[in-house]
């Protein structure tokens, strides 16, 4: 049996060897690799742990949270608060930022997650899983604020997502490529199962809500349209589509055999520049999707390259196999009209 190396090992290798991560990095992984396999313990007692349903509280994106959203949030919190590598943490589930309370030293890096993604799906035993992405906290100045964490994602320094589906499966980027770790119940670590993973960079897949389509821009609907006429149409071939509704478990699949995802801006809420979000959604999975070769871009611009002015903003997203974005890319320059982000 070849030799299995863990998270633990790869993370130290990353450090020693390579001189990829600074020690508190890899610090800061592992607590959250650990939260991870936590929630995902959580996860799978399902109706049997009573984390079922509705909270009966709303985040601050006004949407009704579940009790696993609670729970997945607070765990990732106590995890990684006491450590010493974090300076303050933001969570799609808190509307401010949670600062390193002062009885813990204070660390150089900056925490953004969506603690239990696709939380729709919760209920109905369908894959969701944990986003995260890390950032320095900037130097000038003592102390740390909510600006602080308004940086483009390509400062980011590390991201990845933890999948709770038939298996847990930790997917990660430091920025040399993504990873993939999966989870053994037996020994009670992550394995790497998959390294270098790359998109292919065409596709006969899309994933995208078709129950929005009449709210779409010209350019998503040409290109949509375009995918279902097959090889009758101009693509000149068949299409396939899958939407889960689980941002991780499209984005999964996307980095497992291709594809494009795409929640682009629509006119359901013309005033809102899209559903996901731009700092720990759009940015994390944007990173990766590029470290596997893929491209992602909210229509007029690289999603890497966004300056975000607010904690919680929101983005249109269209990412994946790297001929399929720039396709779309083009339909809209070729449209003369530019999403609304
Ligand atoms: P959430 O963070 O509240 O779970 O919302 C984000 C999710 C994504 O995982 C998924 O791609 C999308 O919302 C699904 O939206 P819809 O139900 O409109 O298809
Ligand atoms: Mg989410």
């Amino acid at each position: 049996m070849s030799k299995r190396i863990s998270l633990t090992r790869y993370l130290v290798e990353q450090q020693r060897v390579d001189g990829l991560i600074p020690g508190q990095l890899r610090l800061l992984l592992e607590v959250v690799a650990r939260a991870c396999k936590r929630i995902s313990f959580e996860v799978n007692k399902g109706a049997l742990g009573d984390a079922m349903g509705s909270a009966g509280s709303e985040n601050v994106q006004g949407e009704v949270q579940k009790k696993l959203d609670i729970i997945a949030n607070e765990v990732l919190i106590e995890a990684n608060e006491w450590g010493g590598h974090l300076a303050a943490m933001a969570s799609e589930e808190m509307e401010g930022i949670y600062i390193v309370p002062n009885r813990y030293p204070q660390g150089e890096y900056l925490l953004m997650f969506d603690p239990l993604d696709g939380s729709s799906n919760i209920d109905v035993n369908v894959s969701i899983g944990t986003i995260f992405s890390v950032l320095e906290k900037p130097q000038d100045h003592p102390g740390v604020t909510e600006g602080d964490f308004l940086q483009a994602g390509a400062k980011q320094v590390a991201a990845g997502y933890c999948i709770f589906g038939p298996q847990t499966t930790l997917v990660l980027t430091v920025g040399d490529g993504v990873s993939m770790f999966t989870l053994d119940r037996e020994q009670g670590s992550f394995v790497l199962t998959q390294e270098n993973v790359r998109i292919p960079e065409d596709t006969k897949e899309f994933s995208i809500n078709m129950s929005n389509m009449r709210h779409w821009d010209p350019a998503i609907k040409r290109y949509i349209d375009e995918c279902l006429a097959g090889e009758d149409g101009p693509r000149g071939k068949n299409f396939n589509m899958r939407w889960i509704a689980s941002m991780v478990a499209d984005i999964h699949r996307i980095l497992s055999r291709g594809g494009i995802f795409m929640y682009p801006w629509d006119k359901r809420e013309p005033n809102k520049p899209g559903k996901l979000r731009l700092m720990y959604e759009a940015n994390p999975m944007g990173w990766l999707i590029e470290q596997a070769g893929g491209a992602a871009s909210n229509g007029k611009q690289r999603i890497l390259d966004v300056q975000p002015t607010q904690l919680h903003e929101r983005v249109s997203v269209i990412m994946g196999s790297k001929n399929e974005v720039e396709r779309v890319a083009q339909y809209y320059a070729e449209l003369n009209e530019q999403p609304s982000a």
